[in-house]
């Protein structure tokens, strides 16, 4: 009885020893796996996200204030960054006259002085185009400029 008692004790604690080490095993795999894998995940999504944002920049608007005048556009030279909304607010104080983007279609209507105008447009080409006045000779006088996309 004593030997069959020993016997049952030791299998009793090989038993239990062998249920705690398959208990403990598991559970230290799953927090060693779960925890680096975690955090290489949030990381990346966070690293994403300003990517992403970056990557679809809102429109920029560039406006531009130009005088009209005989025979000459005050600035005449304009640079824009490609796929920028340009906006023209052309003042006329002096003379009949309108501006024209030929690469882009865009003009003005012909009025005279005193008078305001406004264009918008997105400068979606790149290039360097020219612009003008459409009125008889006013651009072989003067009245051009030039728009660069870049
Ligand atoms: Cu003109």
């Amino acid at each position: 009885m004593k030997g069959g008692l020993i016997i049952g004790v030791i299998i009793l604690v090989v038993i239990v020893l062998l249920g705690f080490s398959f208990l403990k095993a598991p559970s230290q795999e799953e927090f060693t796996e779960e925890v680096p894998i975690s955090i290489e995940e949030e990381t990346g999504i966070d690293e994403s996200i300003p990517e992403e944002l970056e990557e679809i920049p809102s429109p920029v608007v560039k406006e531009f204030t130009i005088t009209a005048s005989n025979f000459k556009f005050e600035p005449s030279n304009l640079a824009v960054n490609q796929g920028d909304i340009v906006k023209i607010t052309l003042i006329n104080e002096g003379g009949t006259h309108n501006i024209f983007f030929e690469e882009y279609n865009e003009r003005t209507n012909v009025e005279s002085a005193p008078v305001t105008q406004t264009l918008e447009f997105v400068a979606d080409q790149l290039g360097s185009f020219a612009f003008w006045c459409e009125v008889s000779t006013h651009r072989a006088l003067g009245m051009e400029g030039t728009l660069v996309v870049g």
